[in-house]
């Protein structure tokens, strides 16, 4: 059966109001780029005439302004999950007009398969090469992938034909049996290959194939300044340190590393550090920074559920794909992101908060408490079932009124049983083994920012007696984040104002 060419309008014209729709790619890789623009424009003339139409999105995570950007700017969203980071789809969702849910990476594909939120009514799957019979290798991200051409009741393919050279051989589709039938996932090291270079999907199911030649239009990360230096310095001589102590094997562990400014300058500091071993990646982005540690022997290999590169590098990647060919697998999220294998391989997992408490928890997403930012990514995937779970962060932000270390975070993403080592420039404190008056004591000297140490040593005073096993104020919790609306500048914190009320 031969599928027909279609243009991104007719395929968007395949939509409907209400449809449950899945998306292709991770953290921008991937993802279609014109289907849902035409998308974008049908929700506009549908909404011009007065009819509704909102469709609800699934995709592997954070998509781009083909995606998110368009379709949040023609108000053309109605349930949004698992992970955004577009400025539009943020305000939307933060105003309520779309309605989000953050959820585990891991846990997207296989809650669609249990049914949980019903069918897929259409999945846009971009990929990069096809056969007649079916056979399609996808792109440069996977995400839900595999999962979406198996369970779709129809299919939009995408043919990209940005990519000059073949991305074949990347891939390892793999999609577990769901329990009471589940098996292991047979991966035992970085490099173990299980699954599939190819997806396969009934013809019958494919819509059509809408030609693109669009990139990925990922913009590079920041240049890391003086902070993210010091906070990639003082990740990896910790690191190093760990090694000398033997709490470490020798061999050294497999890396997970989130993505943002902070840690592409820690894995910059990874490669800049004489004392870290050459390593393995198991990790669900590479961005930039891996093809550089790769090109200059320090990474040796990298399994990952996407290539977050920015155009450039990514014109590099394929100028060079021979010498990645043994060096990147790309998995499914729910693979490259699985509690089972991060927990198997003995992850180093470093991931990025927004604030930090002094006693460990850790706020990934809200600030304020309220505002959501992007998601809690894969963060807890990793962190909970890390060998070692290490989250960094500047220790104050907007040039000092907010201060990451706060008595209390707003907002709980990973809590302080699961994080292990937190680090900012100032320097890094070892939770392990540590009970909460403890913690806050290595927090507070370790991490706070010197104009925050004595309002946070203040706090400590006004709440540590008898009778507790971690002492907090209720009144005085929230006092820096009240300070900062009220004020806009936490270090005016006064706590007899709090106490007093
Ligand atoms: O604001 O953009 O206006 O300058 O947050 O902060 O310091 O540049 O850090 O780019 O590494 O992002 C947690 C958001 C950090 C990201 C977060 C403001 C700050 C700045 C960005 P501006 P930085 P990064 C992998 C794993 C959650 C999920 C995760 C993230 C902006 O790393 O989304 O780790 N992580 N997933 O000024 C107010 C605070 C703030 C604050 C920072 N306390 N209050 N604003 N900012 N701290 C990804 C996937 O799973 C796919």
């Amino acid at each position: 059966m031969s599928i027909p060419f279609i243009t991104a309008e007719e395929a968007a014209s395949y939509i409907k109001n209400g449809d449950n729709v899945g998306f292709s790619g991770f953290t921008a890789s991937g993802t279609p780029k014109v289907v849902t623009v035409a998308l974008a424009k049908r929700a506009r003339e549908l909404h011009e005439k007065g009819e509704p139409f909102k469709i609800n999105m699934f995709t592997g995570a954070s998509t781009n302004d083909h995606v998110d950007g368009e379709l949040a700017r023609a108000n053309a969203i109605n349930i949004r999950t698992p992970y955004q980071g577009h400025p539009d789809s943020r305000k939307a969702l933060n105003d309520g007009e779309i309605h989000y849910f953050d959820a585990h990476l891991s846990h997207v594909s296989q809650d669609l398969r249990y049914g949980f939120f019903g069918d897929i009514d259409v999945a846009i799957i971009e990929v990069t090469e096809m056969t007649p019979n079916g056979e399609f290798i996808l792109g440069a991200g996977l995400g839900m992938s595999p999962t979406l051409a198996m369970m779709a009741k129809k299919v939009i393919i995408e043919y990209s034909s940005f990519y000059k050279t073949s991305f074949r051989g990347f891939h390892d589709n793999y999609v577990p049996l769901d329990p009471p039938h589940r098996r292991e996932i047979p991966i035992y090291k970085p490099s173990d290959r299980i699954g599939s270079t190819v997806i396969k999907i009934d013809p019958k199911r494919i819509i059509g194939i809408v030609p693109s030649n669009a990139s990925e239009s990922i913009k590079p990360f920041h240049a890391s300044d003086e902070t993210t230096h010091r906070i990639g310095e003082n990740v990896c001589n910790f690191l190093a340190s760990q090694l000398r102590e033997g709490k470490m094997p020798k061999e050294f562990l497999p890396i997970q590393s989130g993505v943002g400014n902070v840690a592409n300058a820690v894995l910059y500091g990874l490669g800049e550090n004489p004392d870290i071993p050459q390593f393995e990646m198991y990790t669900e982005v590479i961005q930039d920074a891996v093809m550089t540690l790769m090109e200059e022997g320090k990474c040796k290999f990298a399994s990952t559920c996407a290539l977050t590169f920015s155009d450039d590098a990514m014109t590099h990647f394929m100028d060079n794909i021979d010498f990645f060919r043994d060096k990147i697998l790309m998995r499914p999220g729910e693979i490259s992101n699985s509690p089972e294998v991060v927990r198997r391989l003995g992850l180093i997992a470093m991931n990025t908060a927004l604030e930090a408490d002094i006693f460990g928890n850790v706020n990934s997403t809200h600030v304020l408490g309220t505002k959501m930012m992007n998601g809690i990514g894969g963060s807890a995937d990793f962190c909970r079932n890390a060998y070692l779970s290490i989250f960094s962060c500047p220790s104050i932000q907007k040039g000092g009124k907010i201060s990451a270390i706060v008595p209390m975070v707003s907002h709980v993403d990973h809590s302080e049983h699961s994080v292990k080592i937190l680090v900012t420039e100032q320097g890094v404190a070892d939770l392990r083994g540590k009970d909460p008056r403890q913690r806050a004591h290595t927090i507070i000297e370790n991490c706070a920012h010197p104009m925050y140490k004595q309002l946070l040593w203040d706090y400590l005073k006004l709440c540590e007696g008898k009778g507790v096993h971690t002492p907090h104020s209720l009144r005085s919790a929230f006092a820096f984040h009240q300070t900062l609306m009220e004020e806009g500048d936490m270090t005016l914190t006064d706590y007899a104002r709090f106490e007093k009320r």
